[in-house]
């Protein structure tokens, strides 16, 4: 009796837990962790292979990539904001866990007034819920003008959690502004001088490609990232309007330098160069959710937040997420795809991964090798388009001339490699040249042997009609031959020849 009662106990108590995390789930993905440890290997490491294997899928490999990530103290609402950009990109765009279903584009992207919010794990409380950085799981697809387009999503875990190494929160705050097209700065309230000073690694090393763009004499110059968005949360000051207007004349409040005697080297420094980091800079002043926030039993549904929030939320996510507003991720001004983007998010996390912070010219040889990589994809690629182009298989010179070919177009296709404009040292320029050569060469061998193989064929093939052509010929000649009045004589005459005994092959005249 006591046996059954007991069993009863565990499954009620089984089913309520299950229960209480159903709203936890998402029905089309879920975040994948990586966390920035010595103890994690980006080249074993469980998460990283399920990165790559989100990053090469057939469906996105050759996208350009829109990728955001948001940062920023721990309990402001990171996460909360994000499922709410979940909730608008599941409405509007198709993504790989729903590519086989009809997109019906629902204008109330923001759901029902009832539906419990889900996706990347958020709570209620004051202890700190995500650990490490989450990558969405599912990626999301959009086309225009003919351009495919991939959309990622990143939570991080909170910074300036107390007892904790600051390193922690540089190296969050590093390696996701490296790999991002648009960084979200989560703020509750009014922005803190120790939060600002999280910019001087990011100035730094526009700094440094500053520089480096001067010493190349680099005609097109560019900034190293694209765009970086204050967001203000609960935003409770008069004297600047909420959204974007709001935004604009309170960030320029923050980064103007109103005393130099009394501000530190490191903030006059962040305010110096920020400018010259990001593409775009902007704030956005958001109200708070209102009172029901502060509920336990809330579950993130859309229909109790204040209305106020509500319209400022709906501004904030579509400037940031309808197709017209989409940033694409580049590297020193040149757009890279997810699979580009792959190798660029190992190499910086690779970086990032030790116990001490990167120095900046590590990071920046990682986005370096990037630039290099892209450049020699572009040069096989334009090899392989030209190489195959007007071949004559039956050329009987097939094979000599298709070598003279291969030679010419790889010096070629170098040669405009070397002409593209390019951040990188001319000793790393012509490793890349190196290799890019050996890449073309085992390119050209797997290409040839078919193609040979083929023309082959085709000779052999011409020849074997040749003969028959040949042979049909002589066989018409031997016709026409037979009908004339020589021929008849001559027979005539062979005939009499073996009947006297003097040959013994009548048809030897044929
Ligand atoms: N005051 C306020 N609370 C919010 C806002 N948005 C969400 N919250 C609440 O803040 C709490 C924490 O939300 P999360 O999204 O888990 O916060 P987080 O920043 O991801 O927290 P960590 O993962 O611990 O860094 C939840 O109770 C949310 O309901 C907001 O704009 N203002
Ligand atoms: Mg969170």
């Amino acid at each position: 009796m006591n046996l059954i009662f007991y069993s009863y106990l565990i499954l009620i108590v089984f089913l309520t837990i299950s229960l209480s995390n159903a709203h936890k789930l998402h029905p089309y993905g879920q975040s994948i962790t990586i966390q920035l440890s010595e103890d994690s290997d980006p080249k074993t490491d469980s998460s990283f292979n399920k990165l790559k294997e989100m990053f090469t899928h057939p469906e996105v490999a050759n996208r350009k990539v829109v990728i955001l990530s948001i940062i920023g103290a721990y309990r402001k609402g990171k996460s909360f904001f994000l499922d709410y950009c979940l909730r608008f990109l599941y409405a509007n765009y198709r993504s790989i866990a729903t590519l086989n279903q009809p997109l019906v584009k629902n204008n109330n992207w923001w759901g029902r007034d009832d539906e419990p919010l889900t996706g990347f794990s958020w709570k209620h409380g004051s202890e700190p819920d995500t650990k490490g950085i989450l990558f969405w799981s599912d990626i999301f697809l959009h086309e225009q003008n003919g351009e495919k387009i991939a959309i990622i999503l990143i939570d991080t875990q909170g910074l300036f959690e107390s007892g904790r190494d600051s390193n922690i929160d540089a190296k969050i705050f590093g390696a996701t502004n490296f790999i991002t097209s648009i960084q979200i700065f989560n703020i509750r309230d009014v922005i803190q001088e120790d939060q600002l000073e999280h910019l001087k690694m990011v100035t730094d090393f526009a700094k440094l490609t500053t520089k480096r763009q001067k010493e190349k004499s680099l005609k097109s110059s560019f900034k190293p990232f694209q765009n970086l968005l204050f967001l203000f949360r609960d935003w409770d000051h008069e004297d600047h309007g909420y959204g974007y207007e709001g935004g604009k004349i309170y960030l320029e409040n923050i980064l103007r330098i109103k005393n130099v005697k009394n501000m530190n080297e490191k903030a006059q420094s962040v305010r110096n160069n920020i400018k010259d980091s990001y593409d775009n800079l902007s704030a956005f002043l958001l109200p708070s959710p209102g009172r029901i926030i502060r509920k336990k039993t809330f579950d993130g549904r859309w229909g109790p937040l204040d209305d106020e929030f509500k319209e400022n939320f709906i501004t904030l996510i579509e400037s940031i997420f309808l197709p017209q507003n989409l940033i694409k991720k580049k590297v020193f001004g040149n757009e890279i795809t997810a699979k580009e983007l792959l190798m660029y998010t190992l190499s910086i996390f690779s970086a990032f991964h030790g116990s001490d912070l990167p120095e900046n010219d590590s990071v920046f040889d990682s986005a370096v090798k990037i630039e290099l990589i892209k450049l020699s994809e572009e040069a096989i690629n334009e090899y392989m388009k030209k190489i195959s182009k007007g071949l004559i298989y039956t050329n009987p010179n097939f094979v000599t001339k298709l070598l003279n070919d291969h030679k010419s177009l790889q010096m070629e296709v170098i040669e405009n490699f070397k002409k593209k404009p390019k951040m990188a040292d001319e000793d790393v320029e012509n490793k890349f040249i190196k290799e890019l050569k050996t890449t073309i060469n085992a390119k050209f061998s797997g290409w040839k042997a078919p193609v040979v193989t083929l023309h082959e064929q085709l000779i052999a093939q011409q020849r074997q009609l040749d003969h028959q052509a040949l042979v049909q010929r002589r066989e018409g000649a031997r016709r026409i031959y037979e009908k004339t009045p020589q021929y008849q004589s001559c027979r005539f005459f062979t005939m009499y020849m073996h009947d006297c005994g003097m040959t013994n092959n009548v048809n030897s005249v044929t």
